[in-house]
């Protein structure tokens, strides 16, 4: 004789085997390291600086530092680099220091220019037609082209760049 329960019972097992293989499932594709995406296009990271560029650093950041106690404020910064603007600084200063704690270290400062003048470097020599932008089609590793292009218009600037690329490099 058919019995409807047995048959409900049936139906609902499998569905729910269906259901909890379907979760187990994983179908998202693993997000890459992003600091494998950096060494891939060329990136060495800090470990790789040479002596003599720290030193170099060094001495540019105790030229900053008037007193000579190994930390910039952020007024001392603005007052004292030489880049630019003081949006400019007030924004290099921001990303310099690292733990938001008001204050650049010596440390942070080497550290962030590391970092940049090797990206900046890097940026240069995908930059085939000297134009100061990247298209899609000069850079490197274009499956992650989006999530440098913040305001997706189709181009990276420098500073669009360096940002995304500060904080990966920093993971
Ligand atoms: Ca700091
Ligand atoms: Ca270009
Ligand atoms: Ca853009």
């Amino acid at each position: 004789m058919f019995r409807p329960l047995t048959l409900y019972i049936a139906i609902f097992t499998s569905m729910l085997i269906f259901i909890i293989s379907g979760c187990g499932k994983d179908n998202s594709v693993a997000p890459k390291n992003h600091r494998q995406i950096l060494a891939m296009m060329g990136a060495k990271g800090t470990e790789a600086a040479s002596e003599q560029d720290i030193q170099q650093y060094k001495n540019i950041f105790g030229r900053m530092d008037a007193d000579g106690d190994g930390q910039l404020t952020e007024e001392q910064y603005v007052k004292n680099s030489r880049h630019m603007n003081e949006m400019v600084r007030r924004k290099i200063f921001a990303a310099t220091d690292r733990n938001k704690d008001g204050i650049a270290t010596e440390a942070e400062y080497v550290n962030n220019r590391i970092i940049t003048d090797e990206a900046k470097s890097i940026y240069e020599q995908m930059d085939k037609n000297n134009d100061g932008k990247l298209t899609k089609d000069e850079f490197k590793a274009k499956d992650v082209f989006d999530e440098f292009d913040m305001n997706a218009d189709g181009m990276l600037t420098l500073p669009e760049y360096l940002r995304v690329w500060g904080n990966w490099a920093r993971e």
